[in-house]
């Protein structure tokens, strides 16, 4: 212990737990030194020893130790290893759901149907797979009221020219909600009865408004249809697999007319008026099918002839979830 300064300390002056970071090189000798990573040194203050270079050597000690203490607050700040932990949920989106209304629609008349590709190769081709009853319409000639499911632009559900008493019609008229729940309504739009001219046979009966107004003519009145739910033998919607009178085309016994006509005729204006009063529950997904019958009964005479009865046909639907009391009807 030659050399000590026992005048200040007595014994050794030790300092320990004390633990500092130094970068590489700053290390001194008084301490002794454990490498604990590349660039960084750990180590603990062990002694200090103090030799006879008195009051002089121990400020360098304490300055030593003082920017050592700085250095290795500053190196702990910047090593910092908190214990941490990070959560991340990606692909948080919202996605409006769909109300998409698709129509398709199978037409007969007077006993045939308007089928797709009857004859010939052309698959855009539809025509009448069969002789009408009374010889019309004619087998293979084309026709235009059946197609499949689409949104609807210039689909006719009726476009005929040349109607007589006695013809009898039909659509079944399929309806895809996609695909929510959904309340469904029909309507009948603004209906053009029009007289045209009125020929020899007219003025004979005779047919006393022969104007262009927009209920002159007499297919208005003479005209009868009805409409129904298709839903088949078993009510409500069970796919044709399971209940093949739906959608069959055909009124069955238990299948409800829209209005209050026990046999659901009715004039075009009047099945307007009920349909107006007519909101259907949809379940997204399934198909809903409406059947829409039209006659123009051989009572009917030649007051008739020339005349023609327009209109448009229209569905629209809303959804159900949020809505209990659907309103705002655009049709
Ligand atoms: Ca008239
Ligand atoms: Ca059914
Ligand atoms: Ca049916
Ligand atoms: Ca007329």
């Amino acid at each position: 212990m030659h050399g000590h300064e026992k005048a200040f300390f007595k014994g050794r002056i030790v300092v320990v737990k004390t633990r500092l970071i130094l970068r590489h090189g700053e290390c001194r000798r008084v301490f002794s030194c454990r490498e604990t990573s590349e660039e960084d040194y750990q180590f603990r203050i062990i002694s200090i020893r103090i030799n006879n270079t008195k009051n002089t050597y121990m400020k360098k000690i304490l300055m030593s130790v003082a920017v050592i203490g700085f250095v290795g607050a500053i190196a702990a700040g910047a090593t910092g290893a908190f214990f941490s932990d990070t959560e991340t949920s990606t692909g948080n989106t919202f996605t409006a759901g769909a109300i998409d209304l698709k129509v398709d629609s199978t037409q007969h008349y007077n006993g045939s149907v308007c089928a797709l590709n009857v004859h010939g190769n052309d698959p855009t081709t539809w025509s009448w797979n069969l002789d009408g009853a009374g010889g019309y319409p004619v087998k293979g000639t084309p026709c235009d009221g059946s197609w499949t499911e689409t949104d609807l632009g210039g689909q006719h559900f009726f476009n005929f020219g040349d109607i007589k008493p006695g013809d009898l019609g039909e659509n079944t008229i399929s309806l895809h909600v996609i695909n929510n729940d959904a309340w469904l309504k029909m309507g009948i739009g603004d209906i053009a009865d029009l007289e045209n001219l009125c020929n020899e046979p007219e003025t004979t009966v005779p047919d006393n408004t022969c104007g262009t107004g927009l209920t002159d003519g007499e297919l208005g009145t003479d005209m009868k249809f009805r409409a129904w739910v298709d839903d088949g033998a078993t009510d409500g919607w069970q796919g044709k697999d399971h209940d093949a009178t739906e959608g069959d085309n055909i009124w069955q016994q238990g299948e409800i007319f829209i209005g209050s006509q026990t046999d659901g005729w009715m004039t075009l204006g009047a099945l307007k008026t009920a349909l107006a009063a007519t909101t259907w529950s949809v379940t997204g997904g399934d198909t809903f099918y409406v059947g829409m019958e039209w006659t123009l009964p051989f009572a009917e005479g030649n007051i008739t002839q020339t005349d023609s009865l327009g209109f448009p046909v229209k569905f629209e639907v809303q959804q159900k979830r949020n809505n209990p009391t659907p309103t705002g009807w655009g049709i």
